[in-house]
């Protein structure tokens, strides 16, 4: 059965550089989901690397972690049926030259690294990444 998930998208330096925000969630909003909270940010190296602990054993792991705290970003909460894995459908493959015809990636990134968008690619770590983002 359907069920209303939430999930927490990152608009990542490249595409808020490019000013990208309105045309990716106007994709997101089409496809029936809810932006249910956003904001504009700067992230630290530090928040960063607590962010991306997953990755932490990766040799992209610094880079990335680089990447993100590199200019301001957009956090945004998304709630809609099968959120999680309807989103990552709609941002497709990590490596824009992978990814899915239309999808967000294919559309707008750049690189593996400089890709536009982040995820949630489960219930569990889509509730730590809105906590860590937007619980005060
Ligand atoms: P995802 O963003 O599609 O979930 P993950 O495997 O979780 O992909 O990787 C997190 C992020 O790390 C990716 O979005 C991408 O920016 C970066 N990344 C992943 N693999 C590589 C790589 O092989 N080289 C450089 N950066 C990478
Ligand atoms: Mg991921």
């Amino acid at each position: 059965m359907n069920k209303t998930e939430q999930t927490l998208s990152i608009i990542k330096p490249d595409a808020v550089e490019r000013n990208l925000g309105e045309d990716i969630k106007k994709i997101l909003v089409n496809n029936n989901l809810l932006v249910k909270d956003s904001k504009k940010l700067r992230i630290s190296k530090d928040e960063a690397e607590e962010f991306y602990r997953v990755h932490q054993s990766k040799p992209f792991y610094n880079d990335l972690c680089n990447y993100l705290s590199s200019g301001p970003i957009e956090v945004i909460i998304l709630e809609g049926e099968d959120a999680i894995i309807k989103y990552r459908r709609l941002m497709g493959a990590t490596d824009p030259k992978k990814a899915e015809k239309n999808t967000i990636r294919q559309l707008y990134g750049l690189s593996i690294d400089k890709n536009s968008v982040h995820g949630s690619d489960s219930l569990e770590n889509a509730k730590k990444e809105i906590d860590f983002f937007f619980k005060d």
